[in-house]
């Protein structure tokens, strides 16, 4: 069988690229368990310094295959799906303290958009488009997307998008501020390689907890964040990158860092 998930780790990169292509990166319960031992990796490995999430063939992922969701085959606890397979993805993915870019090759609908949302940095194919599928179902946004899109792009834009399930064009999402960038369908990989790359040569340690920080200011107040921000620099302050980058500067060098 070939792998559903395709996993490389070069240069502190660890590329994982869904690999279902003629089901469009479509989730069944093997690739499920092999994105998420990817990202189990990632939390694990300190030779993991950031992930690229990405899809084979012509799509990102089409969200949960539903071939597997048969209706004669009786009615599915969907519950029990989210709460054994996406949430935990979701969770392994805000909780991985390195970035975690995200090349949106091609179309990312249901929980393949909202997965896609979850990652720190997304960059999108100029052809790709995004949809809340489950409108078209008669089901709800999973995989967090009901955190993160009213988040992202507030609750008019959110209700839209998940009411009518309109496929949403890359350069849209982007103007929009729900992802990073859109850019040529031809350069997508290379610029978003050379993206991961770059921030898993930078002070990693600092960038994790630069992650940690602007989520949590999601349920913050002022005052919490300020105190929050305050104990992660007490730590970055502690480790060997910023010693490392002060002293670069003041030497007028390129700074080495190693994640520490
Ligand atoms: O169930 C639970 O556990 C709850 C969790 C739910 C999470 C969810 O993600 S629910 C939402 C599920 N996803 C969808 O409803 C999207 C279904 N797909 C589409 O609407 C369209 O395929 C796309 C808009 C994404 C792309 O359209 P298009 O025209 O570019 O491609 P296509 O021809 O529809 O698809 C190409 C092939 O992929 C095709 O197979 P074939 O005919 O060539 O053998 C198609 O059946 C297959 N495919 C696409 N999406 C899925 C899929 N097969 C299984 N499941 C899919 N989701």
């Amino acid at each position: 069988a070939t792998d559903t998930v395709l996993s490389v780790l070069a240069d502190g990169v660890l590329t994982l690229t869904l690999n279902r292509p003629d089901k469009l990166n479509s989730f069944n319960e093997e690739m499920h368990l092999a994105l998420r031992a990817g990202f189990e990796q990632a939390h694990a490995d300190d030779a993991v310094r950031a992930v690229l999430l990405t899809g084979a063939g012509r799509g990102f992922s089409a969200g949960q295959d539903l071939s597997d969701r048969d209706p004669r085959k009786g009615v599915p606890d969907l519950g029990h799906t989210i709460e054994t397979f996406y949430n935990p993805l979701l969770r392994l993915i805000r909780s991985l303290d390195k970035p975690v870019v995200c090349a949106v090759n091609g179309v990312a609908a249901g929980a393949g958009a909202n997965i896609a949302f979850a990652c720190d940095i997304v960059l999108a194919a100029r052809s790709a488009r995004f949809i809340q599928a489950f409108a078209k179902i008669g089901l709800v946004p999973d995989s967090g997307g009901t955190w993160s899109l009213p988040r992202l792009i507030g609750e008019a834009r959110a209700k839209a998008l998940a009411l009518t399930a309109e496929p949403l064009p890359a350069e849209t999402a982007a103007d929009w501020g729900l992802i990073w960038r859109a850019v040529d369908d031809e350069t997508l990989l290379a610029e978003a390689m050379d993206l991961a790359k770059k921030l898993a040569a930078g002070p990693t340690r600092g960038l994790g907890m630069t992650k940690r920080a602007i989520q949590a200011a999601a349920t913050n107040s002022l005052d919490e964040q300020l105190d929050l921000e305050r104990d992660l620099q007490r730590e970055a302050g502690r480790s060997a990158d910023y010693a490392e980058g002060v002293a670069a500067f003041l030497e007028k060098r390129k700074p080495e860092f190693t994640g520490r």
